[in-house]
């Protein structure tokens, strides 16, 4: 399938993995692009020398592209940010904010710059700061979010900017690939499926809470100091949600926060630890390879949206 998107980033299929804390490392990362999609490291909060040397350990698997994202809220985002440049990584995402500090920089190595966007003012100022594509990601996403949902945002920054856009949240499967090519859509973001891909390092005891998941099982956390997260419901979500009606300040909330990722993916502690997921979590029922997913996808995306779409 040949999309603005593919012919962009040299890919063979319009998918892209989420840069998903903790989860997107070498081994997922790598048979993402392995398997024709493009595979993300995410920069998340580690440092820079743990990113450089994920990024080693994934060309290793793989000559294909590989990107990485760069969470824009870490303590580390300027050193990540050069480790690119340094390893001449092709492609960066960034999330959680506005990456203009590091354009120039990034330009100049020639690196495609590929913000996530939750607003259509966000869209057009990367645009204008030289973005080569935007990822309009809509609230039903997993993890950091914003206000929009994706049926609303991804047409409304298809017809404000000229770039091409990818659209996330919300997105598991064919029928959802090809509904965000109506859309206007040139690709497509997806977390949660690869959650519980075999190659993911996520602990079983949270790829089951994902493949066990209903429509209605996620919450979003943290609204009330402007950081809404949205996870898996467990008793940590409880916990925090009754301290934030409460009107717990900021600190007492970060206390049980704190590590709560690295809690739920490595040890596998699905009651105190953040299970990020999307909305999507209801309808990802399977643990399979990246090969097989995305191979699955495409060829119900193929089915919908016909020939004329896969030249
Ligand atoms: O970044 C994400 N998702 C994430 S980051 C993350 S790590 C984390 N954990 C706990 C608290 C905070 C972060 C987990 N999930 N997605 C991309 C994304 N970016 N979603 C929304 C945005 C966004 C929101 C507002 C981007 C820019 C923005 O405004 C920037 C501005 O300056 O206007």
């Amino acid at each position: 399938m040949k999309t603005k998107i593919t012919e962009l980033l040299n890919i063979k299929y319009p998918i892209i993995q989420g840069g998903m804390a903790w989860v997107a490392e070498h081994n997922l990362a790598g048979a993402v692009s392995k398997a024709g999609g493009l595979g993300i490291i995410a920069g998340a909060n580690a440092p820079a020398d743990v990113i450089r040397n994920e990024i080693r350990m994934a060309r290793e698997i793989t000559g294909n592209p590989i990107g990485v994202n760069v969470m824009l809220i870490s303590p580390y985002a300027d050193e990540v940010a050069k480790v690119v440049v340094e390893e001449k990584i092709s492609v960066v995402t960034t999330g959680a904010g506005s990456p203009e500090k590091y354009i120039n920089m990034w330009k100049d190595a020639g690196i495609k710059i590929i913000p996530v966007v939750a607003s259509v003012a966000l869209a057009k100022r990367m645009e204008r700061c030289g973005a080569s594509a935007v990822i309009a990601e809509g609230c039903e996403s997993g993890g950091h979010i914003g206000k929009e949902t994706t049926m609303s945002l991804v047409p409304q920054v298809v017809d404000a900017v000229d770039i091409p856009v990818i659209a996330a949240g919300g997105i598991a499967d064919g029928r959802g690939v090809a509904a965000a090519f109506m859309l206007g859509a040139q690709a497509v973001q997806m977390g949660t499926r690869f959650l519980v891909a075999d190659e993911s390092i996520v602990h079983d005891n949270y790829k089951n809470k994902v493949i066990k998941a209903k429509d209605i099982d996620t919450e979003v956390t943290g609204m009330s100091h402007g950081h809404p997260v949205r996870q898996l419901r467990n008793k940590m979500t409880r916990e925090y949600s009754k301290l934030e009606r409460n009107g717990a300040s900021f600190d007492e909330l970060e206390h049980l926060t704190l590590g709560a990722l690295r809690k739920a993916v490595i040890d596998g502690d699905v009651d105190d630890g953040t299970m990020m997921a999307g909305q999507i979590a209801g309808l990802v029922s399977k643990k399979q390879s990246c090969e097989e997913i995305i191979n699955e996808i495409m060829n119900e995306t193929k089915e919908l949206l016909g020939d004329k779409y896969f030249a």
